[in-house]
């Protein structure tokens, strides 16, 4: 059996087959050929059982848990309850956060999530912070030579993996990365010097926006570039709409601050507005919290109050203590 470079599929004839490709002695499968060379992306079903069966069949390696710091997912206790070795913690993407926010997120993981961290890393794979230090992470709590990247969809395994290819190795291999979800579909084993780094399919979370919205608003949504927080001081019964995919109203005079890719348009309404796409929640959120709505961003209210969200019907949101 062939397996896919770029995503770890069984290569296959078969058109019919999602590793299909013209002949089975190419490396690539079709679907990985229209990402890279035309950013071209086919939507595969998607099954977490598939892929926390992965994670189970972890043995007692070194295991690096990937976590995109600007989209923690709702699901992410459902994850770690399926890592039963010692992880290294990887919070990823910090290129995207403002800066001095390094200790409270390291923080916010150990007061809400019980892993059994060895040690915890902030890098950014695009900007190649921290890189280094990352090799040298896994040089040192290295058991089997075997070295696995797990985590959410999207978080940045594969890129990483990338990264460390091309700055300690001659290697010019690399696997597939995208913003769509689903891009590695199988293990896909990638010499490190005399390190086997192994990269698995992330796990999806089915309330994120980036399985519900098109690829032209996926690339609005993920920000590109340090996001610059907005604030807004709202009155009693004001609206915030952000593009057609999300609002807030405001039942009360309050200060809110968003986090948001700033490619996304956002209105303030004065009156009642129409949101005839979206479901209405009504919340109740503390002093100094989050309101993260997951594929999109986050909300930072000031003084407790009354909210009410407007989202799409599969999106969720949870409210955590403020990580800003
Ligand atoms: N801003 C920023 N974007 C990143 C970084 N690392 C990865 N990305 C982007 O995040 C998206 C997802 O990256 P992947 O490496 O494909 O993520 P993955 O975890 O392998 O995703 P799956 O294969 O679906 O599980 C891509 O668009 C990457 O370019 C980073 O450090 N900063
Ligand atoms: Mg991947």
């Amino acid at each position: 059996m062939s397996k896919c470079i770029g995503c770890g599929v069984e290569l296959s004839i078969d058109k019919n087959n999602i590793g299909y490709t013209t002949c089975l002695d190419n490396k690539l499968c079709e679907r990985c050929f229209r990402i890279r060379n035309y950013n071209e992306y086919k939507t595969v079903t998607k099954d977490n059982d598939e892929y926390y069966k992965i994670l189970d069949g972890i043995d007692n390696s070194l295991t690096l848990l990937i976590i995109d710091l600007f989209d923690i997912p709702s699901n992410l206790k459902t994850i770690i309850k399926h890592l039963n070795n010692q992880v290294i913690l990887v919070l990823t993407k910090f290129d995207l956060i403002p800066t001095d926010y390094e200790e409270k997120f390291i923080g916010y993981f150990k007061d809400n999530y019980s892993l059994n961290i060895i040690d915890t890393i902030i890098i950014s794979s695009k900007k190649n912070y921290h890189i280094d230090q990352l090799y040298d992470m896994i040089k040192k709590y290295n058991n089997t030579n075997k070295v696995y990247l797990v985590g959410p969809t999207n978080a940045g395994k594969s890129s990483i993996i990338n990264k460390l290819i091309y700055n300690y190795s001659d290697s010019d291999t690399t696997i597939t990365t995208s913003n769509l979800p689903s891009t590695t579909l199988n293990t896909i084993e990638i010499k490190l010097n005399d390190i086997t780094l192994i990269d698995t399919p992330g796990i999806i979370s089915f309330d994120s926006l980036i399985n519900y919205v098109d690829s032209k608003l996926l690339k609005k949504i993920i920000p590109n570039n340090k996001i610059k927080p907005i604030s807004y001081q709202i009155k009693t019964k004001q609206f915030i709409k952000i593009e057609d995919i999300f609002g807030i109203e405001c039942i009360n005079n309050n200060n809110i601050v968003l986090y948001i890719s700033n490619s996304l348009s956002i209105n303030r309404y004065y009156k009642d507005i129409r949101m005839d796409n979206l479901v209405k929640h009504h919340i109740n959120v503390d002093d100094d919290s989050d309101i993260v709505i997951p594929g999109l961003g986050f909300i930072h209210v000031l003084n407790s109050d009354e909210f009410n969200i407007y989202l799409l019907n599969d999106i969720g949101y949870y409210i955590r203590k403020s990580i800003v």
